[in-house]
């Protein structure tokens, strides 16, 4: 029976792997052909990858790993009524529309503790801890991760070895600077048992490795702090490509370093004739959601979003008053 396996880049193509080796050693949950399995990815911050799968396919297994079932739900359907079999994976919230059909296995980590690749690594009954290690980086989860670690007997090398490898295939997947595909890097991944071998000796591993790390050193020198008191961070990253790819990661990193503080980190994701566009990321402590909210966003307690036009003219500084003043409001309610 044709299979197809649809992803999301990031941790979505570590969830991958796991998913076809599971159906090779005829995993009870994991029902498939090896032998005829295609896969379907895209860039990361591509929501609606269902699109891609063919029209006409019919009595097909199809799973569907680390997507939001929100952007997704009308092909979920119509893909249902052709009788396939839909097996989706995924840690995103669903929405409201989640289909009803005997066809579909809904699998959802809703707690807050997992994703995607380390809900999979346990429905397999824990096989691949170390590449779910990895994937864990991806989403920043890090009580998982650490778990993992621990019970693996992993030192502290090991450790940081698994999270970069994470947090590169996590910037990889935006639209990445060499065009390799995350389908191009699955079946890399394929060729190794372990992600320690992978590290080792593929040379796709020494390609994302040298990108992420002339972006890091990119946004580490032309990022600038545009405003900070005893509460509150603010840093802008540069205009382009590489902050595409490194905003989510390093906005992790950047609160890592100032915990006492709110960090809002701001990259102007796109330029027009009439403004700038503000991808706006939250991290904090606690209440980062309710921050995001007067702002217009959401999100969860420690990371959350919003995103804020500038008009032409306007000067960066009524951004900055906004900010002070929902980061005011939240803290004193
Ligand atoms: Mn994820």
């Amino acid at each position: 029976m044709k299979t197809y396996v649809i992803f999301n880049g990031d941790e979505g193509s570590i969830a991958t792997y796991m998913v076809i080796n599971a159906i090779r050693r005829k995993l009870k949950k994991f029902p498939g052909d090896p032998n005829d399995l295609k896969l379907i990815s895209g860039a990361k911050e591509d929501l609606k990858l269902w699109r891609f799968l063919p029209k006409d396919t019919e009595n097909a297994i199809i799973y569907s790993l680390d997507i939001a079932l929100s952007k997704n739900v009308n092909y979920v359907e119509e893909f249902l009524k052709r009788n396939n079999l839909v097996i989706y994976i995924d840690h995103h919230n669903p929405g409201k529309i989640i289909p009803d059909h005997k066809n579909l296995e809904l699998l959802l980590a809703d707690d807050k503790k997992h994703n995607t690749s380390t809900f999979v690594n346990e429905l397999c009954g824990e096989i691949f801890d170390l590449w779910a290690a990895a994937g864990a980086a991806g989403d920043n989860k890090k009580r998982k991760f650490e778990e993992i670690i621990e019970r693996n007997h992993l030192g502290n090398l090991e450790r940081k070895m698994l999270w970069r490898l994470g947090k590169f295939i996590n910037s990889h997947s935006f639209r990445s600077k060499d065009g390799t595909t995350a389908i191009e890097i699955v079946k890399d991944f394929l060729n190794y048992e372990s992600p320690f071998d992978f590290i080792k000796s593929s040379g796709k591993y020494g390609s994302i490795a040298r990108m992420y790390l002339s972006d890091l050193k990119y946004i580490r020198t032309n990022k600038e702090v545009i405003y900070q008191d005893k509460d509150l961070l603010i840093i802008q990253f540069p205009i382009g490509e590489s902050s595409n790819r490194m905003f989510a990661g390093l906005s992790y990193e950047f609160y890592e370093s100032n915990k006492n503080k709110v960090v809002f980190c701001l990259f102007p994701a796109s330029i027009t004739k009439e403004g700038v566009y503000y991808t706006v990321s939250i991290r904090a402590s606690s209440d980062a959601h309710k921050i995001a909210e007067k702002l217009g966003g959401g999100g969860r307690d420690e990371a959350a979003g919003a995103s804020y036009f500038l008009n032409r003219g306007e000067d960066i500084r009524t951004l900055i008053t906004k900010i002070k003043g929902a980061v005011e409001s939240v803290k004193s309610s």
